[in-house]
């Protein structure tokens, strides 16, 4: 039976946690982690990764799979020495609910003016604001992939006037979606809250600017444009989120993903009285689901069965 090894890098990544969690469901799995000198290369199949470390796979010559142990697969695919084997992502409810959970709140929070009711009970200021319907303020998905199509379903539920974009054409029930970048400036002109499910890839890169953002509907029922970034860091450009919030292209941002993680001390943004900062944990990768999920993957991969969710690495995601 071919050998687990799990290589794992950078914060809140507990590769003694996973390793637990995979022996609790295959005690006659051998399961590694990087490094561990008594690991035999030869007899390792299976890479279970999050950031490994350069030029990792190319020790281990019957390598069979590789799992990316997050949905987001920029961390590998960058890699020239990738061997040319089949690359898995993770897709998981348990992943899924978390983002939509990150997705619900912000939007909501957003809608129901939260910040500024914080702000009044600091000065103990007893007033209330207009309050829109949810059925009157339009939010877009950028990326209408398995986190996104989730998000703006649930949503569409609460009563929202729904959007999605995606690079390739899609029907969604109740949703109205855009694709291609001719499909763009008419998504973002109907666009009150952006939020942002996009993989990074060469295409994506910096794609949040100035420009874009400038393109968000202002004059909807919120009275201003709204940013929530989940996607990754690398989409947005953070000196221009910060000249949209002086411009007041963009009324807030809720921002869990950065260029540059953790983010700088000395960054504006921590400071800034419209943005909303998480650390890169809007759905959070749970040994406790996601172990389970990989062993089945490769449960079935060892029966003959196709691998599920294999990244198609000419799109990049
Ligand atoms: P998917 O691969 O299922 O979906 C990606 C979506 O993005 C698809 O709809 C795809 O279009 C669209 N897309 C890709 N490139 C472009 C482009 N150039 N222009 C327009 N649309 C594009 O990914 P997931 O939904 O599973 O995950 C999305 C991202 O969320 C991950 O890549 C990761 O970066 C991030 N993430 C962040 C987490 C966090 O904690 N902050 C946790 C988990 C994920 P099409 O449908 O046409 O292919
Ligand atoms: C992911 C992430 O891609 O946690 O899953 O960012």
């Amino acid at each position: 039976m071919s050998a687990i090894l799990l290589a794992m890098t950078g914060a809140g990544w507990d590769p003694a946690e996973w390793q637990a969690r995979f022996l609790a469901l295959a005690p006659r799995r051998e399961v590694r982690i990087w490094p561990d000198r008594a690991c035999n290369p030869a007899e390792v199949g299976y890479v279970c990764t999050w950031k490994p470390p350069p030029g990792l796979f190319a020790q281990f010559p019957h390598l069979k799979a590789i799992f990316s142990l997050g949905a987001g697969v920029d961390h590998l695919i960058g890699d020239p020495l990738l061997p040319a084997v089949p690359l898995v992502r993770v897709v998981d409810r348990d992943l899924t609910a978390r983002m939509s959970e990150y997705v619900v709140l912000h939007v909501l929070l957003h809608h129901r003016r939260l910040r500024l009711y914080r702000a009044q009970q600091r000065e103990k200021i007893w007033h209330e604001h207009a309050q829109p319907a949810a059925s009157e303020v339009a939010v877009g998905i950028l990326g209408l992939g398995v986190l996104g199509r989730e998000a703006a379903e649930l949503l569409a539920r609460i009563g929202f006037r729904m959007a999605g974009f995606s690079r390739t054409e899609k029907s969604l029930a109740g949703i109205e979606t855009f694709h291609g970048k001719n499909g763009l400036d008419a998504f973002l002109a109907r666009t009150e809250i952006l939020v942002c499910l996009l993989p990074h890839t060469p295409a994506t890169e910096g794609i949040l600017n100035l420009a874009l953002l400038r393109k968000l509907k202002r004059d909807g029922a919120l009275g201003g444009a709204y940013l929530i970034n989940a996607g990754r860091g690398m989409l947005q450009v953070d000196a221009d989120i910060l000249a949209a919030l002086e411009e007041s292209s963009l009324a807030g941002a809720s921002l869990d993903v950065f260029p540059t993680e953790p983010l700088p001390r000395e960054s504006p943004l921590w400071n800034h009285p419209n943005v909303i900062i998480t650390p890169h944990n809007a759905a959070v990768s749970d040994p406790r689901a996601l172990a389970r999920n990989v062993l089945t993957q490769i449960e079935r991969f060892e029966r003959g069965l196709p691998l599920e969710h294999v990244v198609d690495r000419t799109a990049g995601y």
